[in-house]
Formats: C-alpha cells, structure tokens, sequence
C-alpha cells in the first residue's frame, strides 16, 4: 500500500517511518509512505499557506492553492487505481477497527493533515473522499490524527505483521475486548499467572480466554456487548460471568 501524507510538518513523521511494525513495513517493501510539505506547493513571494477567514473569527484557514495544487501534484503519480483522499478532521467519521480494516484494502490513501482552524472548504468538495477523526477532541494539527491512522491501517497491511492470525483475538477485532494477557516468570512479587495458561489444554485455554474477554468488554465496553453477536456459547458463557459478579457483589 502507498500512503502520500500531506502536511506543514513533515519531519514529525520521521520516528513513525523509521521505528517498530511500521518502520519494518516500509523496510520489507509492504508499506510506501511519501510525505509532501504543502507549503513547497505555495505561489506567492513568502510561502504563505493560510490566510484569515471570510466573515471574521478566530484562527487562520489552509488556503486552496497550496493544497490543490499539492494534490494534483500527488494524484497525478497515480495512473491506473486512483487512491481514497482522507482528511483527518473532528468533522470525520469516528475510526475504529472496522474502519481501519476496510481502508487497509485499499491500494492508496493521501491523508491531508489540517492546521490551524481547518482547510478551505472548496479542497473538501474537489478532492476528499472520506473525513476520518481519531476522536471527539481538537488537536493542533492532523499530523497526529494521520499517525494514529497510518499506525492502525499499516499494522493490518498482510505481511506486515508476522503471524496473521495475531490480529484475530486483539480488542476490537471480533467487537470484543481481548482477555488478560501474562508472561513470564509465573510469580512476581506474589502475583501470580492463571494456572488454565499453564495447563497445556488449549481448548480450556480458548474457553477461559473468551470468558475473560467476555468479562472485560462486559466490565469495560458494555456498549461493544450491544452491538456484538454472541454465539449461544457466548451468551453460556456471559450468564456465568453475570452469575459470578452477583455472588462476589
Ligand atoms: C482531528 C481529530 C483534529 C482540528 C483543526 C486539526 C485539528 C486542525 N483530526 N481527529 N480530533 N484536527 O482535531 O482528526 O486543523
């Protein structure tokens, strides 16, 4: 996958491209990331890339040449597939794993990083094709939003992470938060691991990692348990766990 990020300050990209899952992507030739400055594809004598708003108010507006111009410039690399233009924005559709899954399919995202009070309308209605937010809050700038996003979209690229499957039982994946986790050495400080982890019967294993998952989206994200669909064995296991909760009440 080619992600193109659009930004006023490329050099915060620099540890994300160059660290862990993400950087070991770009190395193994899975993920291609190109960043642009946008104010390089600024016209007037002084490079500037805002200006104030129409109609008055507080802050400044990323102005339309700079960025149609940056993005003519980076759609026109793209010949035959075009890529989704994404603007991180709090405006945007609220991502989340399902969101991340779908656009981890695609062949190209350009993430265009706002600053300041936002972007000029007009490069919302010519180029973007999907607003995404990482949350309910206002940050200084999308160069964070677009880290969040290329973190959580890269991770899911196949190949990317090593087994597959290792994305199977994370929180989120199946609607479910994913159940206690625990490594050596078995006894630190008197606390000590769950003995079924150690048993060596992997189905008493899966059966006590879906209860404890049940357990922690019941205790932590009720609202994920309305929207997921239990197996009967599912709903067995959440009446236990309902029944256990009421007896230590
Ligand atoms: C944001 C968010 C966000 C708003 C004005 C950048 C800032 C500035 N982006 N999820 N929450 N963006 O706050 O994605 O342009």
């Amino acid at each position: 996958m080619r992600i193109d990020v659009l930004t006023l300050f490329p050099e915060m990209f620099a540890p994300l491209l160059s660290t862990s899952i993400i950087g070991r992507a770009i190395a193994k030739g899975l993920l291609e990331i190109k960043l642009y400055n946008i104010r390089d594809f600024a016209k007037n004598k002084h490079k500037r890339v805002d200006d104030y708003p129409y109609g008055g108010g507080q802050g400044m507006i990323l102005a339309p040449q700079p960025l149609f111009d940056a993005l003519y410039h980076v759609l026109g690399a793209y010949e035959s597939e075009k890529p989704k233009v994404i603007l991180m924005s709090p405006q945007g559709k609220v991502l989340d794993q399902d969101l991340a899954r779908q656009l981890s399919k695609e062949h190209g995202l350009v993430i265009i990083c706002g600053h300041y009070e936002g972007v000029d309308q007009r490069v919302i209605d010519r180029f973007v094709d999907m607003e995404i937010s990482i949350g309910d809050y206002v940050l200084t700038g999308g160069e964070l939003p677009a880290m969040v996003l290329i973190d959580c979209v890269g991770r899911l690229i196949p190949g990317v992470l090593g087994n597959p499957e290792s994305t199977q039982d994370e929180s989120f994946s199946r609607g479910l938060l994913e159940y206690p986790q625990y490594t050596r050495p078995y006894e630190y400080e008197g606390y000590t691991v769950p003995d079924v982890l150690l048993s060596g019967n992997h189905q008493e294993i899966q059966r006590w990692r879906l209860k404890e998952s049940l357990r922690n989206t019941l205790q932590k994200r009720p609202d994920l348990l309305e929207k997921a669909e239990l197996s009967p064995y599912e709903m067995e296991l959440l009446e236990e766990i309902k029944n256990e909760m009421r007896h230590t009440e």
